[in-house]
């Protein structure tokens, strides 16, 4: 455990404290040590090796002692005790954003509510307004955080769908009669949620796959069990639905099943048109019901006069029309990538060193990498300071040495601060490779105060990509208010990329996003925000965001090598110093 989930879990055991009405400076004691651990600048393990924990403000005997145990076994028993003490949908309460303990506390004392269930019920009968101090306005944020919990719930980010369906589909390969085997539905799409997991087989024994399917060790439960169609419900709580069709339907059936319904219905009023039916056995004649087509999705689409349509695009956005003209576009794909964007080491909240992923970057057969550790505002993640970096930038170049041709950018996450400002001088900004600005703060500014702060960075002339430009958490904040259109005009007028991060909550720029600020004009960016070297292998999401948005290899820097890249950069810092 780092610093920052050790100060987590203090702020944890203070809400489950104040849940049971315990001494507030007991309470107090905790919040004071958790935020102390989140602004400490030392380092915490080295702190600890050298038994200087209690040196740490706010930090005595009995906490140095928990912090020991988190270090050493990732582990607080005293809090899986403490959660035994208080029921779990009650501290289930606590996840809602706005519902701190106080108000979880007060709303259990006068209504006993204990779920999520119970305190959207009271918001929405406008109960809750009866206890002191509640307004409508509170009932409105309780609700909005509630809906925001729930949809989370309801659906899942796609990379969680996808390693689902990994293990689905491990499970499932083992049965036998399999012809052939595809994910459908929205994961197919690789939409940034997904709702259930649709699988589709070919089987000349139908009855036989579902029984072998829903005796497979993953499964919980079996909600239905038909010839063609079953579901199930896994141990996790994720909904399977196994469909088996006949080797010549299988296209038919695949094109069905992934949808989106509204790209379906499009393709039947196509065929209707030229008095064709399409189901998920094939598309035939409608008069004398004479089969055309069923086996492969190439097929169908060809009958209709379409070029075939990657599921990504199937949302009925525009893509039937391009097909129909011949004018999809090319999608960028993994095998585009060459450069490994915003990475960051132990330099600052990172997992490894710098060595190691480049070393993990080059093996994923990537020429190049940008590091971009936290800039110096940031103490929760151990920003770097001014000097901290310019030592950085050192120890770099004397990798780069050793690891030629692959090469090590360097570069920050640079915070802008709450007035737009960035947190390094230009005079810094401008010794390194790639900046890259991102909002990490003061989230709840107005709409006009968030525009025109994140538009003053994007104009720096060292800015070279924003970062996470919505700020959204699926499931855990909704994004931050920002006229996003002003953004992308100015990252287009000023050479600014959008960055599309991978990361399993964030995926941001979503799809829609990404396809606006392509149409503005602004080039985008692939990065996984690297923290552990598994999440490297998050770029598919990015990957999929981006093709579902219509990007294109040309449309991204990663697809640059590292020098044209540099070029790049280079041309905005010159542009605008020659305005300026
Ligand atoms: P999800 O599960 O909410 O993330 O989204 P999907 O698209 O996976 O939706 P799902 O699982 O209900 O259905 C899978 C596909 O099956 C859907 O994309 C299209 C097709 N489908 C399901 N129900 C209907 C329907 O009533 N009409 C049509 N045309 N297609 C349907
Ligand atoms: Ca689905
Ligand atoms: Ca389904």
């Amino acid at each position: 455990m780092d610093q920052r989930e050790i100060a987590e879990v203090f702020e944890q055991i203070a809400d489950l404290l104040e849940l049971k009405g315990e001494n507030p400076f007991r309470i107090q004691a905790y919040r004071r040590a958790a935020l102390n651990l989140k602004n400490l600048s030392e380092d915490l393990r080295l702190l600890a090796e050298t038994n200087g924990l209690e040196r740490i403000p706010g930090i005595g005997k009995d906490l140095s002692a928990k912090i020991l145990e988190m270090l050493q076994t990732g582990k607080l028993r005293y809090l899986d005790e403490l959660k035994k003490q208080v029921p779990a949908s009650l501290a289930e309460l606590l996840t809602i954003p706005g519902v701190g303990p106080k108000t979880a506390r007060l709303v259990y004392d006068r209504f006993h509510a204990k779920s999520i269930d119970d305190l959207e019920r009271l918001a929405r009968t406008g109960k809750l307004r009866a206890i002191p101090g509640f307004q409508a306005k509170k009932e409105e944020n309780i609700l909005r955080g509630v809906a925001l919990v729930k949809t989370g719930k309801e659906r899942m980010p796609l990379g969680e769908a996808m390693e689902a369906a990994e293990e689905v589909l491990k499970g499932i390969k083992t049965l036998k009669g399999i012809k052939r085997l595809s994910v459908a539905g929205s994961l197919r799409r690789c939409k940034e949620t997904v709702r259930d997991l649709d699988i589709l087989i070919a089987s000349p024994q139908p009855e036989k796959v579902m029984d072998g399917f829903v005796r497979l060790p993953f499964v919980a439960a079996v909600q239905a069990q038909g010839e063609t169609k079953s579901s199930i419900r896994t141990r996790q709580g994720i909904q399977v639905d196994l469909r088996v069709v006949p080797l010549d339907s299988f296209g038919a059936a695949l094109l069905y099943f992934t949808g989106s319904k509204e790209h379906n219905i499009r393709l039947r009023s196509l065929a209707n048109r030229s008095g064709l039916t399409i189901n998920e056995y094939g598309i035939f004649h409608e008069k004398d019901g004479k089969k055309f087509a069923g086996r492969e999705e190439e097929e169908i689409y060809e009958v209709l006069g379409l070029s075939w349509i990657p599921p990504e695009l199937r949302e009925d956005r525009g893509e039937i029309e391009a097909a129909r003209k011949g004018l999809l576009p090319q999608l960028v794909d993994a095998k585009d990538i060459e450069g490994s964007f915003h990475n960051h080491s132990t330099w600052s909240d990172g997992r490894h060193s710098i060595e190691e992923i480049a070393g993990a970057v080059r093996k994923q057969g990537y020429r190049y990498m940008i590091l971009s550790d936290h800039s110096q505002s940031l103490r929760i993640a151990k920003g770097l300071s001014e000097a901290r970096i310019l030592a950085q930038l050192k120890e770099v170049g004397a990798l780069n040495r050793r690891l030629k041709p692959f090469r090590i950018l360097t570069g920050s996450e640079v915070d802008i601060l709450p007035d737009g400002r960035l947190d390094y001088p230009d005079a810094v900004l401008k010794k390194l490779d790639v900046v890259i600005a991102a909002v990490h703060s003061a989230f709840k500014q107005p709409k006009e105060m968030m525009t025109r702060r994140i538009v003053k960075a994007v104009r720096n002339r060292y800015v070279s990509i924003l970062a996470h430009p919505t700020g959204r958490l699926l499931g855990e904040r909704d994004p931050y208010a920002l006229d996003m259109e002003a953004v992308f005009r100015e990252a287009a007028r000023t050479g600014t990329a959008m960055e599309i991060n991978c990361c399993t909550v964030r995926m941001d720029l979503n799809d829609v996003y990404a396809r606006q600020a392509k149409e503005c004009g602004a080039k985008l960016v692939i990065s996984t925000d690297t923290h552990a070297l598994e999440q490297l292998g998050t770029l598919k999401l990015g990957v999929a965001m981006a093709r579902r948005a219509w990007v294109g290899p040309k449309d991204i820097l990663n697809s640059m090598g590292a020098d044209e890249l540099l070029r790049w950069v280079a041309r905005k810092r010159d542009v605008t110093a020659e305005k300026t």
